[in-house]
């Protein structure tokens, strides 16, 4: 089996991480407004709303708000047939929770979609991606809210309808299973909103977690069907984060290490999927008494509201060994991680684990037998710009082309139905992680520093003649 005819070759993107706008044309301020820059190894700081004197990289990001046109003239240039990016909430509905949408929001969007498909460029939208509205935070609590629910459908209705007729790929909640993460401060702050009470235990920080992501998956579930009824063509997927959990060896312990490790991380994507909760998860609520507000209406919702796709984003693998847990083998993403001395990692000690990506694939695909995408991939790095303008990107080639050529693989040997590939960051833009510009991942080069110094211009590196070949060949030039 070769890749698809219609392969959906693209970029991805977020909009808070490269928009900037932050406060123009009525947007309101979004939870990624509030985060300072970090850096290397130093978390980004949240802050009780916008203070002076903080550097808030996303305020500004790369300033696509004001220069799209000129760079989507780029992304046609470098060959995509397909742009992925996200609608920032605030613009739409600037604190979350009113009834009435703003217009100059709307008409943005509708101006940024007209322009990719003048350009042969399919929008395929996030609905959210770390970017909720600062408001429901203040005074609803996030997602820890049921009420987020109905803000969350009425955002999702209100831009579905809109662009009916310009947007066909759509996915919910951007890498909703970081929060597997429940222990820091960044993966729940960002999927959610949440932020927790001051002395909170480590199992009270849980239960909010379970709470707040059961009522994303069902304001996922609502959207899915309200999708499929505004128009039958959308395909509606969820998003995760894909890091594979092996095994540090083959000892029995670790293999089941593993094993549960994988369970605690990715049975948001069971629930999207297949519309109900696992077994081994109602195992583990039962054990841990959470008292979870679950409702009937909640269960027929979520059985009515499964995706069309998986989404997923694909960086690096982990690895994990048992550190005497029997029997219950109960995963903290914060602590039991190890290193995995078989694979080299980047400056920011991210895996490069391409073959990662196919196992990954094939578990998707045993398991749910939907189409795939991958919406997400790349490699972070520090780029030196030459003086002759220049840069020599092959580290970011050999990365990516080893990655291609593992899901072509994955596609061809596995017999994996895959609809398409998009990069990540191929414009650089803020990090998510780190607030950093220097963390880098385009093929166009962005002139701004971590201390948001720089032109803003744009050029390009070696990687965008590599990826326009890729595209042009549909993946048979590496
Ligand atoms: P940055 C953690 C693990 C895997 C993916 O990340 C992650 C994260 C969060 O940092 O995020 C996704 O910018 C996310 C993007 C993000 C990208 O990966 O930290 O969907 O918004 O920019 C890369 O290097």
């Amino acid at each position: 089996m070769a890749l698809r005819k219609d392969f959906l070759w693209g970029g991805a993107v977020a909009a808070h991480q490269l928009e900037g706008g932050w406060n123009a044309g009525g947007k309101g301020p979004s939870v990624a407004d509030v985060m300072t820059a970090g850096s290397n190894g130093v978390e980004r700081r949240i802050t009780d709303g916008v203070l002076a004197g903080e550097n808030y990289p996303n305020h500004e990001a790369i300033d696509f708000y004001h220069r799209y046109k000129e760079d989507v003239a780029l992304f046609a240039e470098l060959g995509l047939n397909c742009f992925r990016t996200s609608i920032a909430w605030t613009r739409i509905f600037p604190n979350g929770d009113e009834e009435e949408p703003n217009e100059e929001g709307l008409q943005f969007y509708d101006d940024l979609f007209d322009e990719c498909l003048k350009n042969g460029i399919e929008p395929v939208i996030t609905l959210s991606h770390f970017e909720l509205p600062y408001h429901l935070v203040t005074e609803y609590g996030g997602f820890k809210n049921r009420k987020l629910i109905d803000f969350f459908v009425h955002f999702a209705e209100t831009v579905m309808t809109r662009y009916k007729d310009k947007v066909k790929y759509w996915m919910t909640f951007n890498e909703i299973n970081n929060q597997a993460n429940f222990m820091r401060d960044f993966a729940p702050f960002t999927n959610s909103g949440l932020k927790f009470p001051e002395g909170a235990s480590d199992v009270e920080r849980e239960e909010i977690m379970y709470q707040a992501a059961h009522y994303e998956l069902v304001a996922s579930a609502k959207v899915v069907e309200l999708g499929h009824n505004i128009n039958p063509d959308f395909q509606i997927g969820c998003m995760i984060a894909m890091c594979p959990i092996y095994p540090e060896s083959c000892k029995p312990e670790d293999m089941m290490a593993a094993t549960v490790a994988m369970q605690r991380r990715y049975w948001f994507a069971d629930v999207h999927v297949r519309g109900h909760y696992p077994n081994y998860l109602k195992a583990y609520f039962d054990r841990k008494a959470f008292k979870l507000d679950i409702t009937d209406e909640d269960i027929t919702a979520l059985a009515n509201g499964c995706v069309d796709y998986i989404g997923f984003s694909y960086y690096m693998s982990f690895a994990i060994k048992d550190h005497d847990k029997a029997p219950f083998f109960d995963y903290s993403e914060d602590k039991d991680l190890v290193r995995n001395q078989f694979v080299e990692a980047s400056e920011w000690g991210w895996q490069i684990d391409p073959l990662g990506l196919r196992w990954s694939m094939s578990w998707f695909y045993e398991r749910y037998e939907k189409p795939l995408f991958i919406v997400e991939n790349g490699f972070g790095a520090v780029d030196e710009l030459e003086a002759d303008g220049t840069i020599h990107d092959q580290y970011r080639i050999d990365y990516l082309s080893a990655h291609i050529k593992a899901m072509k693989e994955s596609v061809e040997y596995d017999g994996v139905d895959l609809m398409g590939y998009t990069p990540w960051g191929f414009i650089d833009l803020v990090s998510a992680g780190t607030g950093e510009m220097k963390k880098r991942y385009g093929f166009i080069y962005v002139d701004k520093d971590n201390d948001g110094n720089g032109s803003l211009s744009r050029s390009k590196k070696d990687s965008f003649a590599w990826y326009q070949k890729v595209i042009a060949t549909n993946g048979e030039k590496l």
